[in-house]
């Protein structure tokens, strides 16, 4: 029984690739900064690696509006409905997940090819039989930093300020989000100092900020108004949920790409320790469903919301994971309720 730990060198996985021609990179359905700056980044540097190589990112389930321009001339796919990559994959990497039900569709596809995948995750619960090779860097607070290294790699470089500009802004993209523009508990020297490389590697701050944090549609801040309409607070106060019905959705003019980051408004509120968006989703292999989201306040009497989510199956970090239940959002809020309120007696 193989564990959801890191059984492979960045090297090791580089070496693996360096023969691969026909190499497609997946990650979690409806990918974030973070899925999209890894996955991409990782493409860039395969393809300017090798001049006969064909690397490309094969993207599911709703992208958001930003990733055309952040892409430029990176090579991407989006799988629509319940399409699978159409080529001879001689590799595949997923990148920012390591859970079968985070590929959705896109996971049988994957677990045919296991003998050829790799997984680089920073995630803390994943399926370790997703992949022979896992790179599991769970102290990361986003996926391209171990991203970066594997690129540093494969492109024979000693610092990530000396990447081509093309991939440091990917890299610092993932950076970015994943840490809620460098506010987040998530932040560590670490990410700070490879924020600052990128930059030296001649990275535009206010551009992407303005391309992906300033980059939605009118229909976006609709559609978060329809979530913040529904906030309510439980338990003395210390937990807020809002939900977002397909109704609610299609109200707003939405779609499901718009919906995403909407969790951590919650935590605004100075009382509030836990913070939970529930998402009326509709996955292309079983139908209705809820997608919970989680948010905590790091510090004293801290809920660790990974441990929450483990009680529904899902996961992520101690401040922000997530879980999916087959449920409509009316069975799933007091199951999301409930596991919170056994977790706080649990750590009293
Ligand atoms: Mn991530």
């Amino acid at each position: 029984m193989s564990a959801w730990e890191t059984n492979t060198t960045l090297e090791d996985i580089a070496a693996f690739l360096a023969d691969k021609e026909c190499i497609v990179v997946v990650t979690h359905a409806r990918p974030d900064g973070d899925a999209a700056g890894s996955s991409l980044a990782l493409v860039r540097a395969l393809n300017r690696a090798s001049k006969t190589r064909r690397a490309s990112v094969w993207f599911t389930g709703g992208v958001p509006a930003w990733l055309d321009t952040l892409a430029g001339d990176a090579p991407f796919h989006t799988l629509e409905g319940d399409k699978t990559p159409d080529v001879d994959a001689d590799a595949v990497v997923v990148v920012d997940t390591g859970s079968w039900k985070q590929l959705d569709h896109i996971a049988e596809w994957v677990r045919e090819r296991g003998e050829i995948t790799s997984v680089i995750d920073h995630h803390l619960e994943g399926d370790p039989d997703v992949a022979p090779r896992l790179h599991i860097a769970k102290t990361c607070a986003a996926a391209v930093q171990p991203v970066c290294e594997l690129v540093l790699e494969i492109l024979g470089l000693d610092s990530p300020s000396q990447l081509p500009v093309s991939i440091a802004e990917l890299i610092y993209t993932g950076l970015a989000t994943d840490t809620g523009w460098f506010r987040h508990s998530n932040v560590s020297p670490a990410v700070f100092t490879l924020a600052g490389q990128l930059l030296e590697a001649g990275v535009n701050h206010p551009k992407l900020l303005a391309t992906i944090d300033q980059g939605d549609r009118p229909a976006r801040l609709r559609v978060m108004a329809e979530a913040l309409g529904s906030l309510e607070l439980h338990d003395r106060d210390r937990v807020a949920t809002m939900i977002l019905t397909k109704e609610a959705i299609h109200r707003a003019g939405a779609g499901s790409s718009d919906t995403g980051g909407f969790s951590e408004l919650g935590l605004k509120i100075a009382s509030v320790r836990v913070s939970v968006m529930l998402t009326e989703v509709e996955l292309a292999s079983n139908g209705p469903a809820t997608k919970i989201s989680l948010r905590s306040k790091a510090g004293p009497g801290m809920i660790d919301v990974n441990e929450v989510a483990k009680k529904l199956g899902g996961g992520g970090h101690a401040n922000a994971s997530g879980a999916r239940l087959g449920v409509p959002i009316e069975q799933a809020k007091p199951q999301i309720l409930a596991a919170i309120l056994e977790y706080e007696k649990d750590h009293p």
